[in-house]
């Protein structure tokens, strides 16, 4: 517009009518969803809802809404006078909208910042004997220490330590073994470098001691489930990953299901941030849990809509790494086991750069850190 030599005043008024977003309400009220649709009819946008919302006949409704980012701020507006939860609806609206536009509110952790422009790459260090990609090859600290200095060489800016595998069918360990494990890495690690130390664990008194000897966050699989766990990364004010499961590692992939993936995940992330932030967790990550109770349609439908994770207002981990999902894809290679998914993990991590990862928790560190570099420029139209 600028080019063409329009007014900037002119521009300024334009400009919110040539974005267009679509966002998903769900379980509104009948009266909620009848005045949500004629306010958005008034002002030229649309919003979807069950037929018999008009006649009563359903309790419930979900709205697909759908409006330029002019028409939202007008919807707002209006919706502020209305009752049946409308007002708290359109704060979930404006929210939603400030996020898509300028992106979630960045928080620091030991100088690292994010999100910034170039998605932070997060290394994966498994201490365990039976994890499915790295199981057995750095259960000894000295090797442990090694690996992840080596990592932070490569472009990681995050190490996540994890000393309990959580891959499908797996037993879980005591938090006593699982602070065996983690206890002399740590005390290794936290002198030799000033990367960001992530601790993969679930279980609160495992989070409490890795926190008290150096660890910077937390990251927990169950979503923050255990109140304990909230209450101690508050405490230490760390930020916390919020990852989304269905049911628990020993039987999360028997016959997955969803009505819709992608609005379940979110509607179940959007109470864990929620929940983690009523008991003070001020730095919130989320995480779709690719591989955790999901199909290989839903893995690929999630990744592809990180862009819906991401307008709930934080930032987004993707954890796609050699998963197996990615054996399963006819073309994608042969599957010759997770060492041999290189390839299909690099075009998972670049999509998901594309659609709005800030965070890549990767094995393969110096190659996903070179792929985010030009997956991160493409997107943006800049080095
Ligand atoms: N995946 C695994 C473990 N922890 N955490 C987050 N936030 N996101 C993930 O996708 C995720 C995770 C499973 O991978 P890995 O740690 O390599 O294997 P294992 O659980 O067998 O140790």
């Amino acid at each position: 517009m600028a080019r063409l030599g329009s007014d900037p005043e002119g521009i300024r008024l334009m400009e919110g009518k040539t974005r267009s977003y679509t966002f998903f309400a769900s379980s509104l009220g009948v009266a909620a969803a009848n005045i949500l649709k004629q306010e958005m009819l008034s002002i030229g946008g649309e919003a979807a809802i069950a037929r018999g919302t008009v006649n009563c006949s359903v309790e419930k409704s979900d709205a697909i809404l759908h409006a330029t980012v002019k028409q939202y701020g007008l919807l707002i507006e209006k919706l502020g006078y209305q009752p049946f939860g409308l007002v708290e609806l359109a704060g979930e609206i404006e929210r939603a909208l400030k996020t898509v536009e300028l992106g979630p509110e960045s928080f620091e952790v030991r100088k690292v910042r994010i999100p910034q422009q170039k998605p932070r790459i997060m290394g994966i260090l498994n201490i365990t004997p039976d994890s499915f990609s790295d199981g057995g090859r750095y259960v000894e600290p000295e090797k442990a220490v090694a690996r992840a200095l080596e990592m932070v060489d490569q472009g990681a800016s995050i190490i996540d330590v994890g000393a309990e595998s959580t891959r499908p069918g797996s037993d879980p360990v005591s938090s006593e073994e699982e602070w065996r494990r983690l206890e002399p890495v740590l005390r290794q690690l936290r002198p030799l470098t000033d990367a960001v130390i992530s601790v993969d664990t679930s279980k609160p008194p495992v989070a409490r001691k890795s926190l008290e000897n150096g660890a910077d966050m937390i990251n927990d699989i169950t979503g923050g489930s255990d109140p304990a766990m909230l209450e101690a990364a508050s405490e230490f004010d760390a930020p916390m990953v919020l990852m989304h499961m269905l049911g628990n590692p020993k039987n999360m992939q028997d016959n997955p299901h969803y009505d819709d993936v992608v609005s379940e995940v979110c509607t179940h992330l959007g109470m864990c941030a929620r929940r983690a932030m009523d008991c003070g967790v001020k730095k919130i990550m989320l995480d779709p849990g690719i591989g955790f109770g999901k199909t290989p349609e839903h893995n690929l439908e999630l990744i592809w809509s990180l862009d819906s994770i991401r307008s709930l207002g934080y930032p987004v981990v993707l954890g796609a790494s050699r998963k197996s999902f990615i054996g399963t894809i006819p073309g994608g290679g042969n599957d010759t086991g997770a060492e041999n998914r290189l390839e299909g993990s690099l075009a998972a991590l670049s999509i998901g750069v594309a659609r709005g990862a800030d965070v890549l928790r990767v094995h393969d560190v110096a190659e996903s850190a070179r792929a985010t570099a030009i997956a991160a420029a493409i997107r943006d139209g800049k080095p």
